[in-house]
């Protein structure tokens, strides 16, 4: 079949040798932030599209299985979490997500770009539908700065939704910023990071596992999910615990299309080729 490049967008993974390559039917916003480029489609398959520098974020169609798995796991995993901090995540799918947590008081969303979360409510109003959420609130600033200056212990979740570790976001991937999230988390607290993907961004899971470790965080452990539209279709999310893993979860009693107790368990099962490596 012969493509109409016009037609298309590819995302192109050069590192690895492979593409990923949507259908558009239409172009529904541009523009350069002051941070990154921002663009919008309309695909024939996923639904809208949001790519930033280039970069697939989100569509439509199969987000719910990022943000489901970047929140309720850990949620679930927390005895008592209360307060919820959100670094990135601008589309606002995880403030959704943790919103459908009745026992949740508090989430606190920082994105640097303000953009994202315009072009989000515009573009995806089913991920801002809970914006409005008294519990919620956002701010619009560097993450980083904001953790360094967080009071200590206030947070029991802290989720990293960022972008890949390229460029400025390299630095929510560093020890220096696990520190930060570290003395920000209280007793039973569950940091949780997205960390690419299993397939091809092994190296890099292992190095956040082992800077979440060397900043005083036990049991560092990887939730593995599909994600079609990532690079290699298969994403992870890691995390660690301030007081060890707790054996229990909370089976939780939500509405979700991906996570339920049966994927909780098995989310958490680590590759064989993973096992080797880290041995
Ligand atoms: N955050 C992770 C996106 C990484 C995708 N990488 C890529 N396409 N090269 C997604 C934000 C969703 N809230």
């Amino acid at each position: 079949m012969k493509l109409e490049s016009e037609k298309w967008f590819t995302e192109f993974y050069p590192d690895d040798g492979c593409a990923l390559s949507l259908e558009l039917s239409e172009k529904l916003h541009e523009e350069q932030t002051p941070w990154q480029k921002l663009e919008i489609y309309q695909t024939t398959g996923f639904g809208r599209l949001m790519l930033l520098d280039g970069c697939i974020m989100l569509t439509s169609r199969d987000n719910f299985i990022y943000h489901e798995m970047m929140t309720h796991p850990v949620i679930s995993m927390h005895p008592e979490p209360k307060n919820v901090l959100i670094i990135g995540g601008g589309d606002c799918g995880c403030l959704r997500e943790v919103l459908k947590h009745t026992e949740i008081k508090a989430v606190h969303q920082v994105d640097l770009d303000e953009r994202v979360t315009w072009a989000s409510e515009k573009y995806f109003p089913e991920l801002s539908e809970s914006n409005n959420d008294p519990r919620a609130s956002l701010s619009f600033t560097d993450g980083v700065a904001y953790i360094e200056q967080a009071k200590s212990g206030c947070y029991d979740i802290i989720i990293v939704d960022s972008v890949d570790p390229v460029g400025q976001a390299a630095r929510l991937y560093s020890e220096e910023f696990y520190r930060a999230c570290s003395a920000a988390l209280s007793d039973n607290g569950i940091l949780v990071a997205q960390s690419e993907s299993p397939l091809f961004h092994h190296e890099l899971i292992k190095s956040m596992k082992a800077r979440m470790t060397e900043v005083g965080l036990n049991d560092p452990a990887t939730l593995f999910f599909p994600q079609c539209t990532y690079p290699s279709g298969w994403w992870s999310a890691s995390m660690a615990f301030k007081a060890g893993r707790p054996s229990n979860h909370r089976p939780v009693d939500i509405e979700t299309k991906y996570y339920n107790n049966a994927i909780h368990q098995a989310a958490q099962a680590m590759p064989q080729f993973m096992l080797d490596a880290d041995k």
